[in-house]
């Protein structure tokens, strides 16, 4: 074998109880510039393939030159329980990603690493792995953001890629705007930086040859409609391929929309359009510098019900001046506005955020790693991991539940009730809890009729086999949208 030719082992940990989407963007970009170069890599992620064999297992098979993580602050204790594996061969290891960005200065310590890399790391990639060696203390590499316009296509050299059914994709990268709990632009930086919208299509049409099984693509953009004309065109040329494909786009914001993309979304067969209000109460949204309005918000909601395609509303508990009585304005607004789907999040202050800095002058932030707001399938969530005087973790808890409760969290359902009752009394919501159990219990009958009724159409028009895969489909994309939090954290 060419001796130049390195063997790359690359790594994404699973968050306990989180079911995979797609596999893993990232670490599919940096395979795409190391195969392009002539490299061989092999990606282990555990969020898309769970029953993936044990690191251990990977290293002897593959025999890497070197080992690659990604690492995310919501999953630093998987992550370390891989690189505490990997380390055992004595191999260079790298790590990547958004919490090695963040929380470089920590991981220094941590004579396991040989490379920590902050940023979008195309750049710097090829000239790590050919050049890569065991260091006494981890060496720091700051990446500089690539022009996305140059990247090679991604590639998916993924242990069980055949099981691939979702296409993750991005249009674009960076976002201008600066709200308080975002770290979007310490890892993607300020400036956007959209890619040609022909080449995303064309993307597409390799990926639908390429991975027959394929049913939906995700659009991961930071934030996607940054210039509409952009995300039209995009669309354009996405419905002229007709793809038969699902299209999702997250992170939208209420001021990128219009009648035309919602439509053209619509056609697209998008699930549902995500909006982050964030909160309710105007002096608290104010603070968290969106650079929209809630009077913006409400039209955008507006418009994708008029076009009939579901809503979902992201709401944060837990910004900067924040309280119980103020979630309450985020509970009125979300009632006013009756989206489909719903998620409340509690505040994760990750470091190098304004909501961080805001916490370390009038509150205090417990530990963050491995924490995560957001709540499971079997709806369970983080302790809140930020106080302040006028907002007590007793406070964000009772607050939190107030909140699923009188606005239906879609993933609440009736067998939780025995895990909810406990808290339903520790903070006197008897009220609540008992206006939320009727419509509970409405709201299942309702879906479990229409889920039968279509059914029944599909089946009697196509068949038990287009039946089986629509059903697939149908769940699909909830799963997908459970995922759509992020920017709350
Ligand atoms: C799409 C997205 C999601 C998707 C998919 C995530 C995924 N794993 O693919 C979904 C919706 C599932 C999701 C979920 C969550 N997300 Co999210 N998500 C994003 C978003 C908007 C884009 C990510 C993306 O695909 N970028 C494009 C690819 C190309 O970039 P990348 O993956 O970062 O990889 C590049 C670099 O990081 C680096 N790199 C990455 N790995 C490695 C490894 C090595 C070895 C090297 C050298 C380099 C390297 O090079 C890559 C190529 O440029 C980011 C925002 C952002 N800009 O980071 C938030 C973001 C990453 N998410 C965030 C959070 C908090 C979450 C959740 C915890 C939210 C929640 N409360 O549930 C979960 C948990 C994620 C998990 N792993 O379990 C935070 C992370 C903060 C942190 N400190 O970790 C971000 C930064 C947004 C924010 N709130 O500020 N997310
Ligand atoms: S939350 Fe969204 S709009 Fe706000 S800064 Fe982050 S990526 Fe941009």
């Amino acid at each position: 074998m060419d001796a130049d030719r390195k063997r790359v082992l690359l790594f994404n940990a699973k968050r306990e109880k989180c079911d995979a989407v797609s596999p893993h963007l990232g670490l599919a970009m940096l395979s795409g510039v190391l195969i392009k170069r002539g490299h061989e890599v092999l990606v282990a992620d555990y969020q898309f393939t769970h029953d993936a064999p044990r690191p251990r297992e990977f290293v002897a098979d593959f025999r890497p030159d070197i080992v690659g993580v990604t690492l995310y602050t919501a999953t630093m204790k998987e992550a370390d329980r891989i690189i505490g594996e990997v380390s055992e061969s004595d191999l260079p290891i790298m790590v990547g990603g958004p919490h090695a960005t963040l929380y470089h200065e920590e991981l220094a310590k941590d004579t396991r690493l040989d490379y920590i890399v902050t940023g979008e790391a195309e750049d710097v990639i090829v000239e790590l792995v050919e050049g890569a060696e065991r260091q006494e203390v981890p060496m720091l590499v700051r990446a500089s953001p690539p022009d996305p316009k140059l990247l090679p296509f991604p590639e998916f050299p993924f242990y069980g890629r055949e099981t691939m059914t979702i296409y993750p994709m991005q249009t674009s990268r960076g976002c201008p705007h600066g709200c308080s709990f975002c770290a979007v632009h310490l890892v993607s930086t300020r400036r956007w930086r959209p890619r040609e919208p022909e080449v995303c299509v064309s993307e597409l049409v390799r990926a639908r040859t390429a991975f027959p099984n394929l049913m939906s693509v995700i659009v991961f953009d930071d934030n996607p409609t940054v210039r509409k004309d952009h995300m039209k065109q995009f669309l354009e040329g996405y419905l002229r391929e007709k793809l038969d494909l699902m299209l999702t786009v997250i992170n939208t914001r209420a001021d990128g929309l219009d009648e035309e993309i919602v439509s053209m979304l619509r056609k697209a067969k998008c699930p549902s359009i995500g909006l982050g209000v964030e909160s309710g109460c105007r002096e608290v949204f104010a603070k968290v510098g969106k650079g929209e309005t809630l009077e913006e918000i409400r039209a955008a909601a507006e418009l994708v019900k008029r076009h009939g395609m579901p809503l979902s509303l992201c709401f944060v508990i837990g910004l900067e001046g924040d309280s119980l009585e103020r979630t309450k304005d985020s509970i009125a607004l979300a009632k006013e506005v009756r989206p489909n789907h719903i998620f409340w999040n509690l505040i994760t202050p990750f470091k190098g955020t304004r909501i961080r800095e805001w916490y370390d002058a009038n509150g205090r932030v417990f530990d963050v790693i491995n924490h995560s707001s957001y709540v499971d399938g079997d709806f369970v969530c983080d302790e809140p991991c930020a106080e302040s005087p006028d907002f007590t973790v007793q406070d964000r808890k009772k607050a939190y539940l107030m909140a699923i409760l009188e606005t239906n969290d879609n993933r609440l359902k009736l067998r939780h009730i025995p895990r909810l009752l406990p808290q339903v009394r520790e903070h006197h919501l008897f009220v609540a809890f008992l206006k939320w159990v009727p419509r509970q219990m409405v709201k299942d009958l309702r879906g479990l009729g229409s889920l039968g009724r279509r059914t029944l159409v599909v089946l009697q028009q196509e068949g038990f086999g287009p039946t089986a895969r629509k059903a697939v489909q149908y769940l699909q994309p909830r799963r997908g949208l459970h995922r759509q939090p992020d920017r709350g954290a």
